[in-house]
């Protein structure tokens, strides 16, 4: 047997190993390509008013909601920067990811000089800046959140402009689903598709339309759509019949998975804006009729309740059709990522996707993958352990196989 791994500090430094040095597919982020201009967000100060730092600055802040609001960008970093950095100790996970991505990027931490990481980003290009954070982060490729009825992001589809391959689609769809009576029929009609409110046989069929359309213009990886604790389905309601009569034969016929991505509260605290979406746990019977009633469809599925992430591995048990991916939002933390990681390859193996990093802004890249790795790592290394305890003894390149499965092979095999 080749490079037999035996002995329990080689076995971990192996493992360890592996996980530091694959390359990894991104499967959501919410990063974009540069001819998206101004929707790629890059550099310190978007980095610091990450709305996950919005929403613990006001826990610790007096300043109101609406002087937040009126800031600039620069100034509400300022703020952030001096509540959570210099008046704090920055331990929360938001925070400290930002101390990891300056450290990795050379900067010096130490100084807490804000000014000075400023001028690091100034005179950075961002070809360039992207080639850095892919290197360090050892990311291969990402995929973005594509949304057709978004007015900054639409005009540059229809321009067919081709940016960097490394930055791959994904066709989201949550305008339609949660909000076709409210926004969407409007818009679909505006861009010249022929649909009414009460969803004919005519309007679904150019739902269609509308779905295939996109598809085969941004060659999506999956449809997505984020969705709140109380869906169920089947369901009396627009976002029901759209799944079911568009979604679900739109997804099969070109073979694009449909991701779900369940258990968020839009705007419970609507004064904090993007940083005021809450949770809920979900009901899962919606999950389990959707995968038993379309065996032939494929679901990527990931969940915003802790709650709910032992079901979860459940179901992947009773359904191929079913995969398992990352630790979403207020799961990406981690204690949580430790125990949902190790819950998931206790239960279902190797054949889930354990992680993807949901970046907003693309140096984030740096610090969600190097601390996900560490723990992803720690993991796998006790696992490899109790195989190794009870007689089994793997090969450096077994080990190697398994991590890059993890990493994007389950990924690709899943969705081809
Ligand atoms: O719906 C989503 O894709 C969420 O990930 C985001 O909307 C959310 O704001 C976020 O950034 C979570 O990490
Ligand atoms: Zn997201």
């Amino acid at each position: 047997m080749s490079e037999a791994v035996i002995s329990s500090q080689n076995l971990r430094d192996t493992v360890i190993e592996a996980v530091q040095s694959q390359e990894v597919t991104d499967i959501h982020t919410h990063l974009f390509t540069p001819p998206f201009g101004d929707l790629l967000l890059w550099g310190v100060d978007e980095l610091i008013t990450y709305h996950y730092l919005i929403a613990e600055t006001f826990r610790k802040t007096e300043v109101s909601y609406e002087k937040f609001w009126r800031m600039s960008k620069t100034e509400q970093a300022d703020l952030i920067w001096q509540t959570l950095f210099i008046e704090n100790s920055p331990i929360s996970e938001a925070c400290r990811g930002i101390v990891t991505t300056l450290n990795e990027l050379g900067l010096d931490v130490a100084s807490r000089n804000l000014q000075s990481y400023r001028d690091y980003f100034a005179s950075m290009k961002v070809e360039d800046y992207i080639d850095l954070v892919f290197n360090l982060a050892k990311v291969k490729e990402v995929v973005m959140t594509n949304d057709p009825f978004d007015s900054a992001e639409r005009p540059v589809w229809l321009s067919e402009v081709s940016g960097d391959p490394r930055f791959q689609s994904a066709l989201r769809i949550d305008p339609l689903l949660n909000a076709y009576h409210e926004a969407a029929c409007d818009q679909l009609s505006a861009f010249g598709y022929d649909v009414d409110r009460s969803l004919s046989e005519r309007a679904l069929g150019e739902i269609r339309r509308f779905l295939g359309d996109w598809i085969k213009r941004m060659k999506p990886k999956y449809m997505a759509v984020s969705l709140p604790p109380d869906f169920q389905f089947p369901e009396a309601s627009a976002r029901g019949k759209i799944i079911e009569a568009c979604i679900l034969p739109v997804s099969r016929e070109f073979n694009v998975p449909f991701a779900l991505m369940i258990g968020v509260k839009r705007a419970v605290n609507p004064h904090l804006q993007l940083a005021g979406d809450g949770m809920g746990k979900a009901d899962l019977t919606c999950l389990e009729n959707l995968l038993r009633e379309n065996q032939d469809n494929k679901f990527l599925v990931t969940l915003l309740s802790r709650e709910n992430q032992h079901e979860l591995c459940v179901l992947g048990r009773k359904f191929k059709n079913l995969m398992i991916f990352g630790c979403w939002w207020f799961m990406n933390n981690p204690s949580i990522i430790e125990e949902i990681t190790r819950e998931r390859i206790e239960l279902l193996g190797l054949s889930v996707i354990p992680q993807h990093s949901d970046a907003r802004i693309l140096d984030q890249l740096i610090y969600k993958w190097k601390h996900s790795r560490q723990l992803i790592g720690n993991v796998l290394a006790e696992k490899y352990q109790d195989l190794l305890d009870s007689g089994w003894i793997a090969t450096k390149a077994e080990i190697q196989r398994d991590v890059a499965a993890l990493f994007g092979g389950n990924f690709y095999r899943f969705i081809e």
